[in-house]
């Protein structure tokens, strides 16, 4: 079944921490990013572990090969299970974080096309499927295509075959779950859960949806 992460962009850390103890046994993994970790810590992932969840590092590294595997060094040893990066940095730099992410027995996804309206303007004419290519090269686990454009997720997915995509922008950006779900590997939801009234409720709507 198609997994349902729960991005966890919130940035009071105790009202994180009480959204993903509510969530978790609902959830197949959680992504932090740039807005928990900022305000709280990476120390956080730490905390997070006792949920018995993998967690995922959307940090969309994109730096030097050095730089990403000193980064993606830190990310691990705080507990990550997986990191993301960006593809536009080119083999040398994803392989980098793929090659730290093997050597903690976990995984690289890398950003194919972005889900937001602006994405369009550089990842489009060619650069997302050349980047889903690159990804396939490097041995990356799998992708970051957008859940606002099914049409572009089924042309990406004939690029990486078997390798996993997970999906961001369903919900508060306009993604329909069920429809994407038929498409990916993983379905990534934040504002739509983590604001709503009653979160373990939302799940439960998304959770239908993955299977409808
Ligand atoms: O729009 P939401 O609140 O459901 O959050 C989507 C999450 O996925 C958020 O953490 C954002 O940074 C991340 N993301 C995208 O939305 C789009 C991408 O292309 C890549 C990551």
């Amino acid at each position: 079944m198609t997994e349902l992460i729960l991005a966890l962009d919130v940035t009071d850390k105790k009202q994180a921490l009480k959204i993903a103890e509510a969530c978790a046994p609902h959830l197949d993994a959680i992504k932090l990013g740039y807005p928990l970790i900022l305000s709280s810590g990476l120390s956080i992932a730490g905390e997070l572990e006792e949920l018995d969840k993998p967690l995922i590092a959307d940090f969309k590294v994109a730096d030097i090969p050095n730089t990403n595997k000193l980064i993606a060094e830190q990310v691990f040893d705080a507990g990550f299970s997986s990191i993301i990066c960006h593809g536009f940095i080119g083999a040398d730099a994803i392989r980098a974080c793929v090659d730290v992410a093997a050597d903690y027995g976990g995984a690289c996804f890398v950003v194919a096309e972005m889900s937001h309206p602006g994405a369009t303007a550089f990842f489009h004419g060619g650069t997302a499927e050349k980047i889903a290519a690159l990804a396939v090269e490097c041995e990356a686990d799998g992708i970051i295509a957008p859940a606002t454009r099914p049409e572009r997720v089924t042309i990406l997915r004939e690029i990486v075959g078997r390798r996993k995509i997970l999906s961001p922008g369903v919900g508060a950006q306009g993604g329909d779950a069920s429809t994407v779900a038929k498409l990916v590997d993983g379905i990534i939801v934040g504002r739509a859960i983590y604001e709503a009234k009653d979160p373990v409720t939302a799940i439960t709507e998304f959770s239908a949806a993955r299977t409808a």
